[in-house]
């Protein structure tokens, strides 16, 4: 897969013979499955690509509470209201792991934040949708938790040390959510035909979100030859949204709908299913601030970030003090 990807997006990755002594015993180190941890040396690039991830994913775990927890306050029981409540917790706490993992590369999460707000960092493109009915609540669960599951499991054996240790518990965590996503649907089926029609209309606004949120197709992955030969990336994009599909097909089919693909069928020779073509043009459109909610996104972030001033100048002010004591 990884010559494959070179081959396809042109990125040519250095072969040992080719690389200084430093970067050979580094690579030589990576390629033993030996991890690699903050202080220990790493090429320029290494290190921009982990916090260009890392600060990605924690943008996306902040930014991904938004969606949802819109809905706390309408939850439909107690019940629901507390799990949803712990569930965008957690997002919270995802978060936060992931900027301390990417603050030991030597970024603070104050320069992360300004990026975000800058537009130079970019958050998970699924959260620019907006969540119309309590059914989206159960889609997100299962779906987009699914979807990150999916994509963050091979990143607990990724080879800095730091992150792969933050996502062993987020992928804990992860699973929980898509359980309560899952039991939100099953809920929703046995329900009225209104119930089960919100089902529905759920999965049919986030199946295509969430194919893409496993990124573009591996032919235009630009940074994938580079991460596969770091090991910060172990499965292509294209192999984690098959994955995904083939997991959650039997699932929908388990609750009773529809998956909204005309063209999705079963391939009994590659033993997994074809699928019909994913809307790239959306996705970029998305990525460059053009979703739905994109504008809504960055508001909400721009005004935390602008509510929080006074604290974190208290905060430093503090540390200021202190150090002159
Ligand atoms: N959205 O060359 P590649 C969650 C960008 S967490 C936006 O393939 P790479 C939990 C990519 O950054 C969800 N941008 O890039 C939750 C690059 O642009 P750049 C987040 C995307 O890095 C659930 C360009 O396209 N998960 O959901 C997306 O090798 C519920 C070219 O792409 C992570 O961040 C996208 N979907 O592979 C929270 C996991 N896809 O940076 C709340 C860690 C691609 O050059 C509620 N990240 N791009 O400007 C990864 O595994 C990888 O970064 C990929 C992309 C697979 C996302």
């Amino acid at each position: 897969m990884y010559a494959q990807m070179v081959k396809s997006t042109g990125n040519q990755v250095k072969n040992l013979e080719e690389m200084e002594p430093d970067e050979r015993a580094f690579q030589t180190r990576i390629n033993a499955d030996i991890k690699i941890e903050a202080k220990d040396w790493m090429p320029d690039g290494y290190r921009r690509t982990l916090i260009r991830q890392i600060s990605q994913h924690a943008h996306s775990e902040i930014v991904g509470q938004l969606p949802e927890s819109n809905w706390i306050k309408r939850a439909p029981t107690l019940e629901r209201k507390a799990i949803l409540l712990a569930k965008v917790q957690d997002e919270a706490g995802h978060g936060l792991y992931l900027y301390c993992a990417a603050e030991t590369l030597g970024i603070s999460r104050d320069e992360m934040t300004e990026q975000l707000l800058a537009g130079k960092a970019k958050y998970s493109s699924i959260f620019n949708y907006p969540t119309l009915s309590w059914a989206d609540m159960g889609a997100i669960g299962w779906l987009v938790d699914g979807a990150a599951i999916m994509n963050q499991v091979p990143l607990q054996y990724c080879s800095f040390g730091p992150y792969a240790r933050a996502m062993v518990r987020i992928c804990k965590e992860e699973s929980f959510h898509q359980r309560q996503g899952f039991d939100i649907m099953m809920k929703l089926v046995g329900g009225t035909k209104a119930q089960k029609d919100m089902a529905q209309d759920a999965l049919n606004r986030w199946w295509w979100p969430a194919l893409m949120m496993f990124g573009p197709p591996d032919a235009s992955s630009v940074h994938s030859a580079q991460s596969f030969a770091w090991n910060i990336k172990q499965n292509s994009n294209d192999e984690l949204r098959q994955k995904f599909v083939d997991q959650t097909v039997p699932q929908a089919q388990h609750l009773g709908l529809e998956i909204p693909d005309a063209d999705l069928v079963w391939n009994e020779d590659k033993g997994s299913y074809d699928y019909g073509a994913v809307d790239w043009d959306e996705f970029f459109a998305v990525l460059s601030g053009n979703g739905p909610c994109n504008a809504e996104r960055l508001q909400a972030r721009q005004k935390a970030w602008d509510d929080g001033a006074w604290f974190r100048e208290g905060l430093t002010a503090n540390a200021q003090k202190r150090a002159k004591l």
